[in-house]
């Protein structure tokens, strides 16, 4: 097995660092279990909410069933990490020495311990994730054995899933861990995997788009710096800065939506990272979700296209009806929670107006963004007619060159910043397999009123007849 192994120049820090990370979880657990076995002793019967039949059908929509104590997404105020908003992460969290955007090991502390990180803890996760990074050489033969037109979402899942046989949460768990102590070996594949995320998304880049050239970290640089590095642009700090930038704000959102929940899901079985993680990269591959930065992008190549000039207003209006009367829908638009702009695309904005104002697709953007939200709203039906996060993060990595087929990718490499967090602490707290019913529609008729009881019986009947 080829493993290209980065040796850490602080290996005692590491060590130290990681034993930290595990005993400041571990010192939170007794206060935390005494908390809940009293909340659910004292009130494990009583409703906190309702669930309606639109919901029900709707896609679980509202429905508060799970709990987090690591984000939380407030449909006003937007994404808040431990409490902390977007804006207060990207001024307050440590930064790279020269760089204006937040080193990723302080997020990732933030993320996992729950505690705001001092320059040194930031830069010890860091050192962690040094210590790691090596990935298999079979992984790299692997993705080079591939089709040549399969999907970067789809090596990167295929990646981390491949990765499976070095989980120590497997192997222990193989061994007869006790369950209470099963984050233990989790927390280490979290490390782990997330020590990787650059190296792999610059290997699947490198395949994909450089001639295979192989993802090598600069041991000098930073998480984030180095898949910049990797992928050829070392020597580019404004790309450095993008990166750091695009990592915070990717890097979590509450537990319900689709890459996260599923996550959740399959981590409820205690299976171990690699699989929870490869499950939730592929609900992020889909375009209602992650793959909505690509999914824009193309959209506005298209509308680019389409007129050859910045469109006016009134021409983009057209385009937009014309895109929504083919039964598609405008990517980069509306949210399941959120009910304003999001704060990720507005910091993402910023940097674009700092960095590149007068990249046409940035034009196109902000034009966009002046015309489409009275579009949407104007149908009636969209409650959020204002751009998520995917609206203009795909344009950014476009102006430095990243083709729009990879973005999801960088989305994942982030994202798993949050779903590894949450399963850890998952497993801490005990929390168990999930496991909701279903109703038959029938049965739903039958709680409801008389006239649709009859209904119901009508339909029966008829079937019945039909079959006969
Ligand atoms: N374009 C066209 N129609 C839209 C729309 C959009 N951008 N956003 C919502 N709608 C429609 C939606 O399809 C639904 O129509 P039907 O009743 O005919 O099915 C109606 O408006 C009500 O939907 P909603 O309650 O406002 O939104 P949902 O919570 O059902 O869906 C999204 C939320 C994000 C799936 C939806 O807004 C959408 O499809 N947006 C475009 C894709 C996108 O940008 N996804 C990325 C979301 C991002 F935050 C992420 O996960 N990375």
């Amino acid at each position: 097995m080829d493993n290209h192994r980065n040796k850490s120049k602080s290996a005692h820090q590491n060590k130290k660092s990681e034993l930290n990370i595990e005993a400041l979880i571990a010192a939170q657990l007794p206060a935390w279990q005494e908390r809940l076995t009293r909340l659910l002793s004292e009130y494990g019967d009583q409703p906190i909410g309702e669930i309606t039949v639109g919901a029900v059908y709707g896609g679980m929509r509202c429905l508060f069933a799970l709990v987090t104590e690591i984000s939380h997404v407030d449909p006003s105020q937007g994404l808040l990490i431990r409490g902390y908003s977007v804006d207060e992460l990207l001024e307050k969290l440590p930064k790279a020495d020269g760089s204006n955007y937040p080193l990723l090991g302080g997020l990732y502390h933030l993320l996992l311990v729950g505690h705001f990180p001092t320059p040194a803890e930031a830069q010890a996760v860091e050192d962690v994730w040094r210590a790691r990074q090596g990935l298999p050489g079979y992984v790299v033969d692997l993705l080079r054995s591939m089709p040549a037109n399969t999907h970067p979402m789809t090596l990167f899942s295929q990646a981390i899933l491949a990765m499976q046989p070095q989980s120590r949460a497997a192997r222990a768990y193989h061994e007869g861990i006790s369950r209470s102590e099963y984050w233990k070996p989790m927390l280490e594949d979290a490390l782990t995997i997330t020590a990787n995320l650059p190296t792999l998304a610059a290997t699947i880049y490198n395949l994909k788009y450089r001639d295979s050239a192989e993802a090598v970290p600069d041991p000098d640089l930073d998480w984030s710096a180095n898949f910049a590095h990797m992928i050829g642009k070392g020597d580019d700090p404004e790309y450095q800065e993008l990166t750091r930038l695009f990592m915070t704000l990717h890097s979590d959102q509450e537990n319900g939506n689709a890459s996260a929940h599923t996550s959740h899901l399959v981590s409820s079985t205690l299976s171990d990272l690699y699989l929870s993680s490869s499950a939730g990269l592929n609900a992020l591959a889909g375009p209602l979700h992650g793959l909505a930065n690509q999914e824009t992008l193309r959209w506005l190549k298209a509308l680019q296209a389409h007129y050859g000039k910045l469109p006016s207003a009134e021409e983009l209006r057209a385009f937009t009806l014309e895109t929504l009367e083919q039964g598609k829908v405008i990517p980069g638009y509306g949210h399941g929670v959120l009910r304003r702009t999001d704060t990720r695309f507005t910091a993402q904005y910023r940097f674009a107006e700092a960095y590149l104002p007068d990249d046409p697709l940035f034009q196109l953007v902000k034009r966009v963004y002046e015309v489409i939200p009275g579009v949407l709203g104007g149908l009636g039906k969209v409650k959020n007619p204002y751009p998520n996060v995917d609206a203009i993060s795909g344009t950014l990595q476009h102006h430095y060159g990243v083709e729009p087929e990879f973005c999801t990718v960088l989305f994942g490499a982030s994202r798993l910043l949050g779903l590894t967090a949450h399963a850890v602490w998952a497993r801490a707290l005990g929390q168990p397999i999930e496991r909701p019913r279903s109703f038959t529609t029938d049965r739903i008729e039958e709680m409801l009123t008389p006239s649709l009881r009859m209904r119901s019986a009508q339909i029966s009947t008829f079937a019945q007849e039909f079959d006969s």
